[in-house]
């Protein structure tokens, strides 16, 4: 068996029951290949079985009381997977769904991404199985003040720095923000996407989404096309979706769908994204209501937004929203780009129907490294105790997203296929790690 084999079996095999971890475990392997077979000081420093395993992975007991007065728990979770080239660095998910598997699949993930952006951030991520959805304002502050109560003992500005993800936003984050201070009596840069007034970066908030539409306007031009005069379909209505929308409208795409996890809408007007705006980030409702303020729009109930004929597909949601079935209906309905602003949102299956059909395809950790690209600014302004402006940001994100997109294409160049950017950003984020990971021997 090759090097790659044995470690892939040797993973498989102590992570049993981890279907989203060893997804993304296989599609590195599989594509570093060329990488590892060129120079055995990989195999020599037992790199992959190194990068495969997380540093340490912390499940802890969350605690908290409902309004009726009932204690409930839930399962916390942080996973610090690699440190070879900076603190652990990722986002925390509140979602029921959430279990090791998930987040293992995200820290991982994100070790490379990390990479990609050029800034010096490890790979990290955390959240917990409780459900942010119907609770009261006090259920969610509990929830968040006793998550960080444990979570606190592990993390800092120069060792691990969480952020959000799925249902964690700037009111969880300031929580949390809260509560560390209140523990550690330290007032230092230890969450990102933190609010304005309290060392927070103008431009996280929209920086995955712009950085998303920034990235597939770079491969798009690289085509000698562009986004303007497209018809986009986006999945998911929430930070992601909504700011990927905002952008694309701005560089003059038409933006014909939103969704949430209960149905879609289609607006072939045009999404209007102040509604979208009021529903989900001010009265934090169901995308449904859309349809009943916008005239023109229809709301589906259960279904994806996939079988919507559309130049270019933003999935903006979750892990494997995309199954092969809707791959190939995009590529019937003629899609031209799809760019991940979900981690992992393609399955296995689809990422090969849309290479296979010569889809232009940015994979997520290229594609969304926007959102913690500017979390690493904003980890350097905290530092420096000094706040950018938002075109400053904006301008660092365009160029962070430019780099990323030249160094996958050379990537893929070099050792795979020049359009197969997934080989690209797995190799590019890979390489820099690895070298680190070696000088620093054990
Ligand atoms: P939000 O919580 O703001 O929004 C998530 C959206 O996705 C909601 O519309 C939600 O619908 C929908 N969704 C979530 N889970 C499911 C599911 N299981 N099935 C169907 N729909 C679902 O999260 P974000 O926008 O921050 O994150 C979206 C994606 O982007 C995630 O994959 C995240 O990991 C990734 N990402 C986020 C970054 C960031 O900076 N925030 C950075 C890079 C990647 P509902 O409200 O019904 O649950
Ligand atoms: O998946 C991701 O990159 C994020 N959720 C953002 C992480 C961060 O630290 O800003």
């Amino acid at each position: 068996m090759s090097y790659i084999d044995n470690v892939r079996a040797s993973v498989a095999a102590r992570n049993e029951g981890q279907p989203e971890f060893m997804q993304a475990v296989d599609e590195v392997l599989t594509t570093i290949k060329p990488v590892i077979e060129s120079d055995p000081v990989y195999e020599r420093n037992a790199i992959l079985e190194r990068i495969t395993e997380p540093d340490r992975q912390i499940m802890f007991r969350v605690p908290w009381t409902d309004d009726k007065g009932n204690m409930r728990v839930n399962r916390g979770f942080r996973v610090q997977f690699n440190n070879a080239i900076g603190p652990y660095k990722g986002g925390l998910r509140l979602h029921p769904s959430v279990n090791l598997s998930i987040i293992k699949f995200l820290g991982f993930e994100q070790i490379f991404k990390n990479s990609l952006t050029g800034l010096p951030i490890g790979g990290g991520k955390g959240g917990s199985d409780f459900d942010p959805k119907g609770k009261s304002e006090r259920e969610i502050r509990e929830f968040c003040e006793s998550f960080m109560t444990e979570l606190a003992r592990h993390i800092g500005a120069d060792t691990d720095v969480p952020a959000g993800d799925i249902g964690v936003g700037g009111r969880e984050i300031g929580y949390m923000f809260g509560q560390y201070k209140r523990i550690k009596n330290i007032y230092e840069g230890v969450l990102t996407g933190k609010g304005l007034t309290y060392g927070g970066s103008l431009a996280r908030t929209e920086a995955t989404g712009y950085g998303l539409v920034y990235i597939v306007e770079n491969m798009l031009n690289a085509h000698s096309d562009s986004i303007k005069g497209k018809t986009v379909v986006i999945s998911g209505s929430g930070n992601v979706a909504i700011y990927a929308a905002q952008k694309a409208q701005s560089l003059g795409a038409k933006v014909v769908s939103v969704s949430d996890s209960n149905g879609y809408i289609y607006d072939k007007n045009g999404i209007k994204l102040d509604v979208v705006k009021q529903i989900k980030e001010v009265e934090r409702g169901r995308i449904k209501e859309y349809a009943d303020r916008v005239k023109g729009a229809e709301y589906h109930d259960g279904g994806k937004v996939w079988n919507i004929k559309c130049d270019v597909a933003l999935p903006c949601a979750t892990q494997n929203e995309i199954s092969e079935a809707d791959a190939k209906a995009l590529i019937s309905n003629k899609v031209l780009a799809v760019g991940e602003g979900a981690n992992m949102p393609s399955s296995t299956a689809a990422i090969e129907a849309f290479q296979k059909a010569k889809v232009l395809f940015m994979p997520a950790k290229a594609a969304n490294a926007g959102g913690v690209a500017v979390s690493a600014l904003e980890m350097s302004q905290n530092s420096q105790r000094l706040s950018w402006t938002f075109d400053e940001v904006d301008e660092k994100l365009k160029g962070i997203m430019r780099g990323i997109f030249e160094k996958t294409t050379e990537a893929a160049v070099k050792y795979a296929k020049p359009d197969d950017y997934v080989s690209g950003a797995n190799i590019a984020g890979f390489i820099k790690v690895a070298e680190a990971m070696i000088a620093q021997g054990v």
